[in-house]
């Protein structure tokens, strides 16, 4: 074996080993961390928080196909800040009430830690869409 094809080889185990433990890693953290962080109430539940990473206070509500909630109570307005869907429904998030204003639309089971900036603190209402 000459000194080059040696090398060669070496190289390709080294990347083989790399793309190994890149896929276990990110296997962890597509699930446990995020499962682990943002929970809400269960299967049909959708939570609101008012900071990053599902800190201050949380919003909690019971969702459905055809949830359409025009206003979030008083103080709970423009602070959202992250979100958790653990129902298998899309929802949509406006800056105003009434739906209006800038739209944010989230899929299924999925969770923020942190929503866009362009979004975040603006919330006001939302529904299933
Ligand atoms: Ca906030």
């Amino acid at each position: 074996m000459t000194s080059i094809s040696r090398l060669k080889r070496r190289t390709s185990l080294f990347a083989g080993a790399l793309a190994l433990t890149l896929a276990s890693t990110g296997g962890v953290l597509a699930t446990a961390t995020p499962a682990a962080a943002a929970t809400c109430m269960g299967q049909t539940s959708l939570c609101f928080s008012q900071h990053n990473n599902y800190g201050g206070w949380t919003l909690p509500y019971w969702v459905g196909s055809g949830t359409y909630i025009t206003s979030l109570p008083n103080g709970y307005h423009d602070q959202v800040s992250s979100l958790v869907n653990e129902s298998p429904y899309s929802f949509c998030f406006y800056e105003h009430p009434n739906m209006g204003g800038l739209q944010f639309r989230i899929g299924p089971n999925e969770s923020w830690a942190t929503i866009p900036s362009w979004m975040n603190d603006k919330i006001s209402s939302f529904r299933a869409c």
